[in-house]
This record gives C-alpha cells, structure tokens and sequence, in this order.
C-alpha cells in the first residue's frame, strides 16, 4: 500500500472508530439510593414503557412518596419539630432543565409539583405556600401527609426533643435517582420529608440542583442522600459531574466528593452518600459511613448494593 492510502485509510479507520463512540448508546438503566426495590422497579417499567429517563426516575421517586411505612419520604414522612411534615424535591433532565419545591405540605408527590415546575414555569424553584399554590392550580390534591404512626414518633421525640442526627437510621431515607433512557439521555431526581424533626423551616439539599441531584448529558448524572447541610456546602453532586468530566470514574469521583466533605468538615459523625453514573452506564457509589447502600435495575433486573465507605 501507498504512503498516502495508508495513511488516508488509517485516517478513515479513526473516523469510523470516533462515530462508533459517538452513536454507543448504553442500555437503560436506573439507581436509587438506599433499598428501593419497588421504586427503580416501577421506574425501569416506566423507562421500558415511554423510553424516557425523565419519567422513570418521577415513577420510581412515586412508590416510597405514597409509602406510608416509608417515614423520610411524602406521606407517612416524619414531620418538622412542630408537627408539620415539609417536603422538598428536585428533577433535572438532559438537556438541562431542572425544577424544585422545597417547604412544600400537603402535596403526596412533590416530585411531579418540581417536574411540573420545570415544564410549567420560567422559574427552577418555588417554596412553601407559593410552591403549594401553584401545586393547586395543577389539580394536585392537598392530602394530610402525617400519619398516625408517624405522629407518635414525633410525639416521643417531643418528650426528649433533642435534635441529633444520626448515621443510617430510619432518619435517613431520602430517595435519590438517576437513570439512562432508551436513548442514552440522563435524567435524576430526589425527594424527601427532611431530617425528621428539624427546625420548621429548615430546608435541605433534596431541593437543590448541584446539591442532591445534577446532570449533564455530555458527562453523566450524581445523586445524594445523608445530611444535607454537608451535601449543600460542598455542592456534592456538581462536584460529582464535574470530577467524571475531567475524566474520573463515577466510583473514583463519589470517593473524592466525600472526601472534601471528610477533609474541610472534621466532623464525621454524620452519614451522607453519593451515587454517580456516567454516560457509558457505569456507576460508582461511596459514604462517610458504613451502611449505605443503593438499588439497580437493569436488564429487569433488580439488585441492592452495599457501597463502599471511609469509615470502615
Ligand atoms: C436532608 N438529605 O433533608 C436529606 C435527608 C436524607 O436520607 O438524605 N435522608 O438533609
């Protein structure tokens, strides 16, 4: 073979090799934090039915919202210190769009009202009244949220009334998903009733975009869960996309995000948790603690997964 007809098909063979990359589409797939079998079975059904991320991480954000035995999530969440149970709930899809409520009572499924807040509105955010207006306006329904079993514990806490977080217990429970579509396309989102007996008012990183979820089609997508004032001082799911855009694994960039948390804050007494998946479909999960762990379906096949931590 000539110089250049080696050379000009080498070059080809490149080409060829660079849009094979680009055309790879993964298989689809979701993860949520914690043992939620239910919630990424019911949105991997989603995902096989319309194809959509987007609708697969709010299906599976629906099944512990609507769980009444399911106490740091929607109905059946326990509630603030004043008895109130107070939501807070985000989505992003891939192609950047996010929403959010936060402070938000009465509402069973906040994820749709911050789905909605993203489909509906101009604005990313809307909060307590104004965010429980507007879930009206849509046709949500207003629903008391506390269950009597859930009113006991926070009448037992009252008796104490000692505001302690603590590692992995029933406290600790937040759903936070991400999933690939049909076509490849990231979404995540995240839900919860907050840390059980917080401040009327207190609101957490569920909420916030970079905080407990963020995602970017080019890179992949991060989910957190734990105690979020340390998941918002660090913007642990940015992070978390970020490090997998300069190249490191979801695995290798949950660990370093918890680490900035272990080295800035010295602390560790409290747990928070990270998922990440990257746009190949390859995932990474890491905790301060141990006793994190997560959930997968792939394939219709449900797993749960005991993460690695930095406390051993
Ligand atoms: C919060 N991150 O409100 C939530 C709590 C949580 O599992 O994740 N619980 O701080």
């Amino acid at each position: 073979m000539r110089r250049r007809t080696f050379l000009q098909s080498t070059t080809l063979l490149g080409l060829a090799a660079t849009n094979q990359q680009k055309n790879f589409v993964p298989e689809p797939v979701i993860i949520a934090t914690w043992k939620n079998e239910k919630g990424t079975k019911a949105g991997w059904d989603k995902i096989m039915q319309t194809g959509k991320a987007l609708d697969g991480v709010e299906a599976g954000a629906w099944v512990p919202e609507a769980d009444p035995n399911e106490t740091t999530v929607g109905y059946g969440g326990y509630p603030d210190r004043d008895g109130h149970v107070t939501l807070d709930a985000c989505i992003m899809d891939h192609l950047g769009n996010a929403g959010s409520v936060t402070f938000l009572e009465g509402i069973m499924h906040p994820i749709s009202v911050a789905r909605a807040v993203m489909e509906k509105t101009p604005h990313v955010m809307l909060s307590g009244a104004g965010a429980l207006q507007f879930a009206l306006e849509q046709g949500f329904k207003k629903e008391n949220l506390l269950t009597e079993k859930s009113k006991k514990a926070w009448e037992e806490w009252k008796k104490v009334a000692k505001y302690e977080p603590k590692v992995n217990i029933e406290r600790h429970d937040t759903i936070g998903l991400l999933a690939l579509g049909k076509a490849g396309e990231i979404a995540g989102a995240c839900s919860t009733s907050g840390m059980a007996f917080k401040m009327h008012g207190r609101v957490g990183d569920s909420p916030i975009i970079g905080g407990a979820v963020y995602c970017d089609d080019e890179v992949g997508g991060a989910c957190a869960t734990g105690l979020g004032e340390f998941v918002m001082k660090t913007l642990g799911s940015f992070l978390i996309v970020e490090f997998m855009r300069q190249g490191k694994s979801p695995q290798q960039a949950c660990e370093d995000a918890i680490m900035r948390i272990v080295k800035r804050y010295k602390y560790q007494e409290f747990q928070v948790g990270y998922l990440a998946i990257n746009k190949k479909g390859e995932y990474g999960a890491y905790a301060i603690q141990k006793g994190f762990n997560f959930t997968i379906t792939k394939h219709g096949v449900t797993q749960v997964i005991e993460s690695a931590s930095y406390m051993s």
